[in-house]
């Protein structure tokens, strides 16, 4: 490990004289404040926006003590706002309708388009207006499965425009997953587009999209239309590479024609099992429409949208956000976090589809008014320096992104950053999973040349924004460390019986009171909301990950301490993949662990045990990775696999999964495992690892 992670890093020179929040003082001073008197501090934050009217009732009003009745949240009680009102009216009333508000940077560098916050104010009211045509109304909910193209933005600003209820689904998750998505909100309306290329490879949105669609039908759900961007025609395909290997061949073969055009046909419109025409595409009614609607104003409390996390008990919960809190929230993060401020260049690699998308390429920089650059494909296409291109191309001051592309591209080495001019950078944040002193240093001193601030933000889908984050200009970091709380967020940790560490210590990371940006609920299923984040320690949110303080008051995040993975920065459920697993005719049982991956963060390691007369070969371990992808998506395909006879459990029937942990890294140190119903398994399935590990 490198000698200087125990130093500290100064806030760098490049944001420290014009930086919102300067010094660690000023910084602690709003912190006390934000606590101690929330209206004021929120209150004032509230007058950038536009209200329609003001809050009537209680400013903030809340129950985080099971034992005292329902857990509720409820900010800026009464008053009525419009969030995409917020995020383009505003700024186009005030004169900037010619401002950019994306740079659109396609899969391939060839793809570029530029969108103003005038033409997003007009797409997105004629949107609006096809939605409102299918009477779609305020509360219902619209599921959005759409690549990183302007028309997600402008889907879901339109949904929020007329009060209704977007649900995006991230285009990398399987049919099935989609459906039960869209089952769950009772969606009555799908956004979708007909393919895109990621990278070399194509993903047949469109296609995956009609399966959902059957499967919602069968269970009786009624979709009144899916509306389809045709974006294929707009795009360059991926190109034949040096050494003479064409990307995307395969799939050319299948999906497009002789001239190259892409086909949908005889899969568009479709009648019989879909019902009739219920696609429609985009262009044609879009273009159609009026270019004017009016926002419909709506309670602070009424919902934004539901965004859908992995549970520890198998099934996707939709975390539900509500309008006025979340928007104050992402607004003042992204302010404050990447110190913004106006022609700053601002690019957040994450996809929509995840909640950094949502907080952090669409709402945050757009209630600013921001530039961003937004990006449909990889780092790595058509070449390992594609960030860095981009950077230098737009002079991208603001970067946003995760360890584990960190890790990706730390693997080339620093030729591939220092071929680029990088020097419009000043603030480098990331998120998703903890992040390695050194990937942190990498980043700092490769990527940022030594004088940039690295902001590294803790926080959830639940959380809606940063919770814990350094502020460019204030904090000195330490790397790999999340630092200190955002303003209004408390922290506490807390050991197993709920005695709160003070000072130096590790134990489970809470917050003692809800901020803005929080969820309300899980999706139709209030209890399971109060079950899995207030049950454990009355009085507490729980975020279900595990922190150290040290003696300086940082905060380190060591990760989940509950029954879920974090692979590249997706958060999975080992129920869920265990469900999916035992799905196939020849298991009979599994159980799914986390092993360190050295880019990934985190990989699955998946412990089957068979029913009686199969056979565990090559051909089975295929068809259960197969299994796992198309149940849950290819970005949660297991890394390794092994058979288990037995899988070491306590008396009272529970695996015990530490012990599968330490033999998934080939780790004999078990501790006790005296409590084991047999304890002889454990050395039989540490021999049974399989070679490759
Ligand atoms: C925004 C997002 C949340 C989980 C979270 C934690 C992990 C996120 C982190 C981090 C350490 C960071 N996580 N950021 N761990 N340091 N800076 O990623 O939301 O997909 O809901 O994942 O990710 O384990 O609980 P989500």
């Amino acid at each position: 490990m490198p000698t200087e992670t125990a130093s500290m890093f100064n806030p760098a020179s490049k944001v420290s004289k014009i930086s919102h929040c300067s010094s660690m003082e000023q910084y602690k001073q709003m912190h006390d404040k934000s606590l101690k008197d929330p209206e004021a501090f929120w209150g004032e934050i509230a007058k950038q926006f536009h209200f329609e009217e003001k809050v009537r009732g209680k400013f903030l009003d809340y129950n985080f003590d099971t034992s005292k009745g329902k857990i509720f949240v409820r900010w800026l009680e009464g008053a009525k706002t419009n969030i995409c009102y917020n995020c383009l009216d505003r700024h186009v009333l005030a004169g900037k309708a010619d401002q950019v508000a994306f740079y659109w940077e396609g899969n391939d560098p060839a793809d570029a388009e530029v969108v103003t916050y005038g033409e997003l104010l007009k797409d997105v009211c004629r949107v609006a207006n096809v939605l409102k045509a299918k009477g779609v109304a305020k509360g219902d909910s619209v599921a959005i499965y759409m690549p990183m193209v302007k028309q997600l933005v402008v889907a879901m600003l339109a949904v929020a425009r007329i009060g209704a209820v977007h649900s995006i689904v991230f285009g990398g998750y399987s049919a099935d997953s989609l459906a039960d998505r869209m089952m769950d909100a009772s969606a009555s309306v799908l956004i979708t587009a007909d393919a895109v290329w990621r990278g070399a490879k194509l993903i047949a949105l469109k296609e995956i999209a009609d399966e959902a669609l059957k499967l919602c039908r069968a269970k009786d759900l009624k979709v009144k239309m899916s509306l389809v961007v045709k974006h294929m025609d707009t795009v360059t395909a991926p190109q034949p590479t040096s050494n003479g290997t064409a990307p995307g061949n395969a799939a050319k073969k299948t999906h497009f024609d002789d001239k190259g055009n892409y086909k949908l046909d005889g899969r568009f419109h479709v009648t019989g099992e879909l019902g009739p025409l219920l696609d429609v595409w985009w262009h044609e009614v879009v273009s159609a429409a009026s270019s004017e609607c009016d926002p419909v104003w709506l309670d602070a409390e009424d919902p934004l949208f539901m965004l859908y996390t992995s549970g520890s008990t198998g099934t996707p919960k939709g975390v539900l956000h509500t309008i006025g809190g979340y928007m104050l929230y992402t607004a003042t993060t992204f302010k404050y976090s990447f110190d913004y401020h106006p022609g700053d260049i601002y690019f957040c690699t994450a996809d929509i589809g995840w909640i950094t998308g949502h907080s952090y390429v669409t709402y945050g920089p757009l209630l600013n008014g921001a530039t961003s650059v937004l990006f449909e494909g990889v780092p790595t296409y058509p070449h390992i320096g594609r960030f860095w291109e981009i950077i230098e191309k737009y002079k991208v001051s603001k970067f946003y992104t995760a360890p584990t592309a960190i890790r990706t591209l730390m693997k080339f080495g620093d030729e591939p950053v220092k071929k680029y001019d990088l020097s419009s950078l000043a603030v480098l944040g990331s998120v998703g999973s903890p992040s390695t002193p050194e990937a942190w240093l990498w980043y700092y001193r490769v990527v940022g040349d030594s004088s940039v601030s690295i902001v590294d933000t803790f926080w959830q889908t639940e959380t809606g924004g940063h919770v814990i984050t350094p502020l460019p200009g204030a904090t000195p970091c330490k790397p790999g460390s999340a630092c200190f709380p955002f303003f209004g967020v408390e922290v506490a940790l807390l050991d197993e019986e709920g005695h709160e560490i003070k000072g130096e210590g590790e134990g489970y990371l809470v917050f003692c009171r809800p901020w803005p940006g929080m969820m309300r609920t899980v999706y139709g299923n209030h209890q399971r909301f109060e079950t899995t984040y207030f049950k454990k320690f009355p009085g507490f949110y729980c975020t279900g990950d595990g922190a150290r303080r040290d003696s300086d008051g940082y905060i380190w995040v060591t990760g989940r301490i509950d029954d879920m993975l974090n692979v590249s920065g997706h958060l999975l459920s080992t129920a869920q993949v265990e469900s999916s697993l035992v799905e196939h005719s020849s298991v009979a049982e599994a159980a799914v662990v986390a092993r360190p991956h050295i880019v990934k963060g985190e990989c699955l390691y998946c412990f089957v045990t068979l029913t009686e007369g199969k056979t565990y070969d090559d051909k089975l371990i295929a068809e259960l990775k197969v299994k796992v992808r198309s149940k849950i998506g290819p970005f949660a395909t297991p890394d390794f696999m092994q058979l288990a006879p037995g899988l070491p459990k306590t008396r009272s029937g529970k695996i015990m999964r530490r012990v599968l942990r330490k033999i998934a890294v080939g780790d004999r140190d078990f501790g006790d495992i005296s409590t084991l119903a047999d304890p002889s398994i454990v050395e039989k399935l540490f021999e049974l690892r399989p070679k490759e590990t």
